[in-house]
């Protein structure tokens, strides 16, 4: 069975970047559908990221989705750098003025979802076996399958693909079209989420000989928390003690504890920083991972999802009311803060991992950067100010 329908704009996942993405195009009288490979359910439930910038905060509060953000986001003024047994913080509100905020990724997307389909907003979940054709037509069109097995012919006047690094829509513009930056790093994150109040006051980047480690939270009541492994490491070889007693030796300091608690969820996450440009070709626009990603270490990937579809909105208003001008420069103005973000992520990386096979001369270096970057006010200024972020 084949149905044909006409939406202004096509969206491929329901991401943040995608939801937001439909939300921003709606405020401004413009129709989408959006359709995501998963369930609902699925969606709302994956563990990613956890601080949002300032201006990200912003960004939600203009477009009307401030009101749980402000009741249960976390305001954060600073970090811990952690390295030659000692912890100092770095005070982003005396450096720079600015903040970050703790509000879960999960919590970003329920709010998203609620928000669209009270608005009417449509959303397919649980699609399969979606394509993208007539990319270089003023129609073109998605098809996909919907969760009652019906195809579905979806024509539009834009598609824009939201749909993560392993999504199908950057793999539908021609190889040539695009220019691919990548680096991959030589270890991963195993994360958990634990029913266990935080530890600390503010997150704790640990630099340790056995390899790095994070202290996160998500509420008052729960903790995420990091640990370098190996690249290839297996979540099945981390029984939950294991991963306390890591996380214990990296982050042990005299008189300090890491509380435990019953794991949550447990995963194991690969680093890579890789950029794909340009963000558009013809009437496909990517946004977010499906453009670019960036290790975590400098909690950037989801405030760059949300920058991309922030920029993308208007100029998508632009374009479908016959003024190209936007649209025409979205790749250029997203890829300065992408690139920005891009060399903080891997600068952040490189300073607090250590490499496999590493030897003293890059331990020292290493410890030589920690040290100038929380002894010397101009050099924890430029951290504090990347990490708080860039103007939208
Ligand atoms: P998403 O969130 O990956 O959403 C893509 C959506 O597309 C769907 N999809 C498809 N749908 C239809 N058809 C297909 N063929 C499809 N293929 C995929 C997927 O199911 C999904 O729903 O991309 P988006 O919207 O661009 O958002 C990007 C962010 O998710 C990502 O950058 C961040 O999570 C990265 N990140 C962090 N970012 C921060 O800003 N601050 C942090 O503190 C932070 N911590 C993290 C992170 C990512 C992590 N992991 C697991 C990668 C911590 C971790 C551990
Ligand atoms: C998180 O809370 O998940 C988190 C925080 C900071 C990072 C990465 C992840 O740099």
């Amino acid at each position: 069975m084949r149905a044909d329908m006409r939406t202004q704009v096509g969206i491929v996942g329901a991401g943040p970047a995608g939801l937001l993405l439909s939300h921003l195009l709606a405020q401004r009288g413009i129709d989408s559908v959006l359709v995501e490979s998963r369930s609902r359910e699925y969606c709302e439930a994956r563990q990613r990221a956890g601080v949002l910038e300032a201006g990200s905060v912003a960004l939600l509060r203009e477009a009307g989705l401030g009101a749980r953000l402000d009741r249960e986001g976390i305001e954060h003024g600073g970090i811990y750098l952690q390295f030659d047994g000692q912890r100092r913080h770095l005070d982003f509100r005396d450096l720079t003025g600015r903040t970050v905020t703790v509000y879960a990724q999960t919590e970003v997307v329920k709010d998203l979802i609620a928000r669209r389909l009270a608005d009417g907003g449509v959303i397919e979940f649980g699609v399969t076996a979606p394509e993208i054709a007539d990319l270089d037509s003023h129609r073109p069109v998605l098809s996909y399958t919907d969760a009652r097995g019906s195809r579905q012919e979806l024509t539009c006047e834009v598609i824009v693909g939201c749909d993560g690094f392993h999504g199908m829509s950057r793999a539908a513009i021609p190889a040539s079209a695009l220019t691919i930056r990548e680096r991959g790093y030589p270890y991963s994150w195993l994360g958990i989420l634990a029913a266990v109040p935080p530890s600390t006051d503010e997150l704790i980047y640990a630099y340790h000989e056995r390899g790095f480690a994070l202290h996160s939270l998500r509420s008052p009541l729960t903790s995420r928390l990091y640990l370098q492994v190996g690249r290839d490491e297996k979540i099945e070889e981390w029984p939950d003690e294991r991963i306390w007693d890591e996380l214990d030796r990296r982050f042990q300091l005299p008189g300090w504890t890491l509380h435990r608690g019953p794991v949550l969820d447990k995963g194991i996450t690969p680093m890579r920083s890789f950029v794909a440009a340009p963000m558009r070709h013809g009437r496909l626009f990517l946004a977010g991972d499906a453009a670019h990603i960036v290790p975590p270490t400098g909690a950037k990937g989801l405030n760059l999802a949300l920058a991309d579809v922030a920029v993308l909105a208007p100029a998508l208003d632009q374009l479908l009311h016959g003024d190209s001008s936007l649209a025409g420069a979205y790749s250029d103005t997203c890829l300065r803060r992408i690139w920005r973000s891009t060399h903080f992520s891997w600068w952040m990386t490189t300073m607090l991992h250590r490499k496999p096979g590493a030897d003293d001369m890059e331990t020292e270096l290493q410890l030589a950067q920690l040290r100038y970057v929380t002894a010397s006010r101009a050099a924890a200024t430029s951290l504090a100010e990347n990490y708080t972020g860039y103007p939208t």
